[in-house]
């Protein structure tokens, strides 16, 4: 089924706010166009949850995105959708019954693309995928890695860009369950963001795998109302391609920073929006739980207890898609702006 494309743009917006008040501004007339609540999640059908546990963050949390007056809900295959006409966001739980990641995730991008397709949303502005063990022995080869090898596949056959032109995306490993990708998309491409301190991941060598993962360093989408999104990937203690700091947290986390101030800054000269570091709302994935204390405190040093990026901070568990890897952090910020032309 397509759904007919309205008249006039609806805006997308998105708040991160405690879970209490995400369920009641659910209740108001514009409906939710779809939520990520980390931790648990309402039992609403708009709500998906991170299935993470939650380390620290000020209340329960989940970031709402809302849209137009009249939301349409649907499925193409594995995916749950709901749509405005202009944007849609879409939800997949694949459990798991021993064909692999490979082909899981194949058969979970080939339905994403078709929910593309059938919502009318042609372009992804942002993609979470969550596996299991996904540092775990696939049978000769790593789950993650795995995992890259079916999503480059589905993109290649779907038509879809595997290299510039990614969309934004973070890869972690998820508590349990089966594999869970959730997916952002427009009417409207988005303008995709490298990072010059490191290698395009999509460019990585095959040492890291046989396929690269795809995925472009952060997004830059237009949410009309003059509003501009920068939505940033993982971003972790990569530098060029190799990772840095092994077993080293704290210092992970510096690096980690350097690596978002430079994507902002990537981001900044395309756009008039002007986005600062301290006002991303980021999602803070520490691999041991001891480390998290020691994560926080490096952020807050760098940032400041009082900026936004500290006061709406979720620091989840999880594990991360290199073994050496022991924090990532994902952000999103909206400003007034557009990109330059
Ligand atoms: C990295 O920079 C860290 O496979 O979609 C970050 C964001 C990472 C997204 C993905 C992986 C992904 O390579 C890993």
């Amino acid at each position: 089924m397509r759904i007919g494309t309205p008249v006039t743009a609806s805006a997308l917006s998105v708040g991160r706010a405690p879970l209490e008040s995400t369920l009641h501004t659910g209740a108001q007339a514009q409906p939710p166009l779809g939520a990520l609540a980390y931790g648990q999640a309402a039992n609403v059908p708009w709500m998906s949850s991170v299935n993470a546990p939650v380390l620290f963050a000020h209340a329960p949390q989940a970031d709402l995105w809302r849209a137009g007056a009249r939301v349409d809900a649907g499925r193409s295959g594995a995916v749950r959708w709901r749509t405005d006409g202009h944007w849609a966001f879409g939800i997949i739980d694949l459990p798991e019954d021993g064909e692999g990641l490979e082909s899981l995730a194949e058969t979970g991008y080939r339905d994403l693309f078709q929910a593309l397709q059938d919502t009318g949303c042609p372009h992804l502005l942002r993609i979470w995928n969550y596996l299991p063990r996904i540092n775990e022995d696939g049978g000769g080869l790593e789950r993650y890695r795995q995992f890259n090898v079916g999503r480059q596949r589905a993109f290649i056959d779907a038509g879809h860009a595997v290299y510039e032109g990614s969309p934004a995306a973070c890869a972690l490993g998820a508590q349990e369950g089966g594999l869970s990708i959730r997916f952002l998309a427009g009417q409207l491409a988005p303008l995709a963001i490298e990072n010059p301190r490191q290698v395009s991941a999509y460019r990585y060598p095959s040492s890291y795998g046989p396929r690269p993962p795809t995925f472009s360093r952060a997004a830059l989408a237009d949410m009309g109302d003059g509003q501009l999104a920068l939505l940033i990937s993982g971003t972790a203690s990569i530098v060029g391609h190799a990772t840095v700091h092994p077993g080293d947290a704290a210092e992970q986390t510096r690096e980690t920073l350097r690596n978002l101030a430079a994507v902002v800054e990537a981001a900044n000269q395309r756009c008039t929006a002007g986005f600062d570091m301290a006002e991303l709302h980021p999602v803070v994935y520490v691999r041991h739980p001891g480390d998290a204390p020691r994560v926080r405190d490096v952020l807050t040093s760098a940032l400041g207890a009082d900026a936004t990026f500290l006061q709406h901070a979720v620091f989840l568990q999880a594990d991360i898609c290199r073994q050496d890897l022991l924090v990532e952090i994902e952000a999103h910020a909206v400003a007034r702006g557009a990109v330059k032309a």
